[in-house]
Order: C-alpha cells, then structure tokens, then sequence
C-alpha cells in the first residue's frame, strides 16, 4: 500500500519533470480518448486528446516486453490508435490503421490493443491513424533495454522526450474536410510546437515555453519525436552539439552534429552533453519546406535549455544556427549520415534478394467533379500516388477480408515496376501523366521474401520529399540519390555494411531511396508517406505477407472483441 501510494505519488510529482530513468513502466495503461480545452497563440479551442493531455502520455516499456492499452472512445467521432515503429510480430490485428487492419472504435467503443515489443530498443511513439485525429492525439514511446542490460553509450543522467507537434487556431477537424472537399491544400498551421508549445517568439506563449533543466556536467538523453501532420523539421541547440545513438527504436553509429533533420514519423535518440557555461540557450525548430507553395513563416519554435546555479539571467538567449528552409543539402546530409549499429543490435543487410520492387511517388490531380470548384492546380482535386495508383480506402478492414477470404475488398496485383517510364525528374510533363488510377490494390509476398524497394520520387505537378513509413517491419536503408534511379550504376554504391535500420525514410526531392527488409511478419501491413496530406491524397498501399511454415510463421486468428464495421 505505501509502496502503491509513493508510484502515485511519484507519478504525479514527475508528471512534468521528465526526469529519472527507467522511472516506470507499466503492463497496462488506460487511454480515454476525450475531448479538453486548451489555449494557444491567444485563442482557446477544444481538441481531442489522450487522457486531456496534449502531447498525450508516455509509454514506457522494457525490451520485449508485451504491454496492453484499453482504449476508451469518449470523443464524437471514430478513431484508432496505431503504435508506430513497434513491429508487433504477427500481430497486426491491434496495429491499428483505420480500414487496413481494424474498423474503427466508434464513440462509446472500447478496444484492447495489445502492444508486442520484440527487437525495439529506444524511442518510438503512438498516434491516432484515422483522418486528422493525430495532430493532437499522439505520444513518444520509451523501450529501455533489458534490466541488466546496458546502453551502447554511457548511461546519461536523465532523459527529456522532445515532441514536435503543429498547432491550427481552427478545428484540426475542419481544416481537414476543407481540403478534402475542396481539392486544394490544406490551410498552413499557424505554429509549430515542442511538447505542446510554440515558444517564447510567438504571440501569448511565453509562460508556457518548454524549459530542460540541466546541471553543467552531465549527459541527457533527448527521446525526440516528430509528430508535426506535414512537416519535416531542422532542430538545433545554440552552443550545443547533439550526438545521435539512435533512429526510429534502433541503436545507430553516433553521429555529432550541430542540427539534426527530422521527418513526421520519425525519432531520434541523441545525447546532450551540458557542456557549456551556466546560462539559458534556445532550443529551436524550424520546417524544411521544398515546395514553395507549402512554404511556412520563419519564425521558430523554441524551448529554454536553462542550467542550474546562479548567474544573472540573461534577457534573451542566442538562437541556435538552423539550415534555411529550402536547404535540400542540409537535410539529406544529416539523413545520409545516419549508419546502423549492426551483428549485437539489430539484423545484418539481407544480401539475397528475391523480391525487386520499383515504384514512383507523384502528386497527381484529378479532374474537378461538376458543379464544384476546386483548389487544386488549375481548378483540378490535388492526389497523390504510388506506381500511379492513388489508394482507395476499403469499407471493412483488408485484414479481416484476406483472413475471411472476404471477396471485393481489395485486388491484388499492385504494380512492382511504374508502368510507364520518362524522365521523373524533368521540369514539365505532357499534363495527361498527371492523371492516377483509383484503386484498393495489395502486393502479396511470400514469407521469408527478401525484398528490395526503390523508391522513386517524380516532380509531376511538383517534386517534395516524401518521408516513407513501413507497418509491421524495420528496413535497411542501403542508398539514396537525387534525379533517376540507374539500376546499373547505383546499387554499386549501395551501402550494405552498416546503413541505418529505420521504420521512415525521407525520399528526397526530385531523388530516390532504396530499402531492404525480409518478410518474416505475415500479416496486412500499410506502407504509407507520413505527411498527411499525401495519405488523404492516396500515397499508401498495402503488403500482405503470407504465412511460413510453422505456427510461429503463421498470422493466429483476430481477438475476439475486434471493433466491427
Ligand atoms: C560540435 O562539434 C564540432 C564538430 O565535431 C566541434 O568542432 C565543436 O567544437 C563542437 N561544439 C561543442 C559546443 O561541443
Ligand atoms: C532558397 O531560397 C532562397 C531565397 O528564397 C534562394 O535565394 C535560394 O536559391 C534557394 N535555394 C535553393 C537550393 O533553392
Ligand atoms: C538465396 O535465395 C534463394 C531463393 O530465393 C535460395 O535458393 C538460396 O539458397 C539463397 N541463398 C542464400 C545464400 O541464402
Ligand atoms: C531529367 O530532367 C532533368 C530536368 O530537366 C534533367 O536535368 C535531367 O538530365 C533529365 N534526366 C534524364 C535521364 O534525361
Ligand atoms: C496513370 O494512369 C492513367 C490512366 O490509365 C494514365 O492516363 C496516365 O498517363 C498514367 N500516368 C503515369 C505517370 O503512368
Ligand atoms: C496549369 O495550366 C497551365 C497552362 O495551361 C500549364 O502550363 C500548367 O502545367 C498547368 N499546371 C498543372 C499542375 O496542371
Ligand atoms: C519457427 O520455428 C522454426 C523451428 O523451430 C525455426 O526454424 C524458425 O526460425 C522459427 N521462425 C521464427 C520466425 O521464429
Ligand atoms: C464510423 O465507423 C463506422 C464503422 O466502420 C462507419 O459505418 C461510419 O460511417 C463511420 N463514421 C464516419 C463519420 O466516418
Ligand atoms: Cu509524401
């Protein structure tokens, strides 16, 4: 009873702290999805939250570990909650994409998700993964290692997770049937946040700025997630370097740098040391915008490093230097830089490949329906595609359909070559190219498949970065490039020792990525761009990875109380 009432106590106490490792984890966690009223940028609003927390709570776990969450829907509309970077061996009944693997929990509902950690170590988060719900309905998720089990770098003094988010003063709700409707973009955030606040440089925000307490001396590990709907971010510190130890749940090499670039779906792991005089230093993002159509105001968002002793406290802490908005470089040197920690950490490159796959990522249009203006290019309904196909979501879920052997649901037979080669990188298009397919269409892989997957950005309509996101699996990302991908010359330069092992990767601009990973998850998995406006647009699609032979390589039936359609 004492020991119960200290936890809660403690809980409670270090509820905004964030301090302490290896604070608490738990089995299972109670995850009420409600609406609570919140004030930002001078103006209050409600927003659906977990539990009224904006960002929501923090999952703490050990490797290996299997966690459950009961989600309660006391919210107006339907919802799922998708763990994201968590593989969930064959378990991808409660991973959670609405329509791919579960029908949503409506108002009133209730769903049990099981959570199964297996090779994960370090930082991951959760979020909603149904319409717009996760611009406020998101939370970091912390797997240490094993008790008794080290780090791969020094043990730091404490921990911090950095949530970035994007604000809208409308209702997220709105802002998203908007530009469904009206075929255009989607209206511009009017901030960015660090763990729910806009910082210091914006209107009625200074109380509230985000402040890291350190002493000089000392090692803090910053748990950073990016959570931002359709932005990929520059992060720095002024005076400090970050040294990153980990992406997306996976050890890397460390890797010092004085900014890091950082995608929607990504984390990231670095070590801060406190290494400078005593004083208060801005910790500041800032978007990486290609497109100029898309471009965001300047203005940073900022948190207060602030050591502890005593020294006069200085009016206005130096910015940190942050890479310019439309600096390409920056970002894809920061990426291309990231190198995985192999043999004792994670999987080696699978070097067999029996599966190459080659797609195209576009922004496509479609022509207006009668009797309504769009805002998309030209009067046109902006898409989005993979290999042509822009993806229609299903009524029932794909994984209920393939297990049921439910017909009309989905077709298989996605394409794994673009149907139709030119220049992807050219400058201007015969304006019929522009024009995808609607389709619900699947790639089916056989268990244990070694699968190759370029991906290969166009700049039909217009060229961006496209920050991929595998369910279900880790990939190795062994190279990149800007222009065409040459299947004779790039995959010399391929890195097949030590590239990272990541859940997203950023596609660069007018450029291309490939990945390896081996199909050992039988299930139905979504393979998505993490930028929401993409996947309102239709860049996802579907891999459904057969059963293997044993009952450990075989998909075990649906828990019992799956939400139905
Ligand atoms: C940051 O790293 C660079 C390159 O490794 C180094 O030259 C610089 O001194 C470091 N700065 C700090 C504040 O540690
Ligand atoms: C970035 O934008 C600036 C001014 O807006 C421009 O001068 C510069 O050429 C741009 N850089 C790139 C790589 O597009
Ligand atoms: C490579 O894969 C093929 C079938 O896909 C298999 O027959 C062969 O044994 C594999 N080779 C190695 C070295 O794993
Ligand atoms: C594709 O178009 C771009 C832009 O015009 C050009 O720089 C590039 O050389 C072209 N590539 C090929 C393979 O023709
Ligand atoms: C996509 O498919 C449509 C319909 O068949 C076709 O008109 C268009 O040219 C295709 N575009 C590309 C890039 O393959
Ligand atoms: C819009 O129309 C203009 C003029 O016909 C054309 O040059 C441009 O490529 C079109 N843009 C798109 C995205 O369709
Ligand atoms: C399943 O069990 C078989 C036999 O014990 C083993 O060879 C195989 O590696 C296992 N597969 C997985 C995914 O654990
Ligand atoms: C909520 O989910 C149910 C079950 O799939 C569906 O029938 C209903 O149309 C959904 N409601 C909305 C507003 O999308
Ligand atoms: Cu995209």
């Amino acid at each position: 009873m004492w020991a119960l009432k200290t936890a809660i106590f403690l809980q409670i106490l270090c509820s905004f702290c964030f301090l302490g490792l290896h604070s608490k984890t738990q089995k299972q966690y109670n995850f009420v999805v409600k609406e609570a009223q919140y004030t930002r940028l001078c103006s209050t609003k409600r927003i659906l939250t977990v539990n009224g927390k904006f960002p929501g709570p923090v999952i703490s776990a050990y490797q290996g570990d299997t966690v459950y969450v009961n989600v309660y829907n006391r919210g107006t509309h339907n919802i799922t909650l998708h763990w994201h970077g968590v593989k969930q061996p064959r378990n991808p009944w409660t991973d959670g994409p609405e329509y791919i693997t579960q029908c949503p929990i409506k108002p009133g509902g209730k769903f049990i998700q099981k959570i199964i950690f297996s090779t994960e170590e370090g930082t991951l988060w959760w979020h909603a993964h149904s319409d717009w719900s996760r611009a406020t309905v998101h939370g970091a998720i912390i797997v240490y290692p094993k008790k008794n089990r080290a780090y791969p770098f020094p043990k730091p003094h404490a921990e911090v997770p950095i949530v970035f988010g994007e604000w809208w003063k409308n209702d997220v709700r709105k802002v998203y049937t908007e530009f469904v409707t009206n075929g255009g973009l989607p209206r511009k955030p009017d901030a960015i946040t660090i763990n729910g606040q806009p910082g210091d440089l914006h209107p009625c925000s200074k109380s509230g700025t985000f402040k890291v307490n350190v002493d000089r001396g000392k090692t803090y590990l910053l748990r950073i997630v990016n959570a931002a709907m359709n932005l990929i971010l520059f992060f720095s510190i002024s005076k400090h370097n970050l040294t990153v130890v980990g992406a997306d749940g996976s050890y890397t090499k460390p890797l010092t740098r004085d900014y890091i670039a950082i995608s929607p779906g990504q984390t990231i792991d670095a070590l801060l040391y406190a290494n400078q005089e005593p004083n208060q230093y801005y910790m500041a993002a800032r978007a990486y915008s290609s497109a100029p159509a898309i471009r965001l105001d300047n203005t940073p968002t900022t948190a207060i490093l602030q050591y502890n002793g005593n020294y006069p406290p200085i009016s206005s802490p130096p910015l940190p230097y942050l890479p310019y908005y439309n600096d390409t470089q920056a970002a894809f040197n920061f990426f291309g830089s990231l190198r995985g920690l192999p043999s004792k950490y994670h999987e080696t490159v699978p070097l067999n490949v029996s599966t190459h796959i080659e797609t195209t990522l576009s922004i496509n249009t479609f022509p207006c329906p009668k009797g309504h203006p769009c805002k998309g290019p030209n009067g046109t309904h902006f898409a989005a595609s993979i290999n042509n196909i822009s993806f229609v979501l299903p009524s029932i879920d794909i994984l209920k359909a393939y297990y049921y052997h439910i017909n009309g649901v989905y077709i298989k037979g996605f394409p794994t070559f673009p149907p139709f080669l030119f220049n992807f990188t050219a400058e201007y298009f015969p304006s019929e190219l522009q024009i995808p397919k609607k389709g619900t269409k699947v790639i089916v892989l056989n268990y244990g498949s070694v699968v190759e997957l370029v991906f290969q950005g166009t700049n039909l309509v217009g060229g961006i970065d496209h920050p991929m996101h595998l369910h279900g699996y880790n990939f190795h990302v062994v190279g990149h490039g800007f222009g065409n991908f040459d299947k004779d010359k790039d995959p010399m330069k391929y890195n097949l020792i030590n590239p990272p092992l990541l859940n997203t990767v950023a596609v660069p601009k007018n450029g291309w990525t490939t990945i390896r990973f081996k199909a050992t998850n039988p299930g139905v998995w979504l393979m998505h761009c993490h930028l929401e406006r993409h996947i309102a647009w239709g860049m996802e699609t579907v891999f459904i990875v057969k059963n293997g032979r044993g009952s450990n390589e075989t998909l075990p039936p649906p828990p019992p109380y799956m939400p139905r359609c």
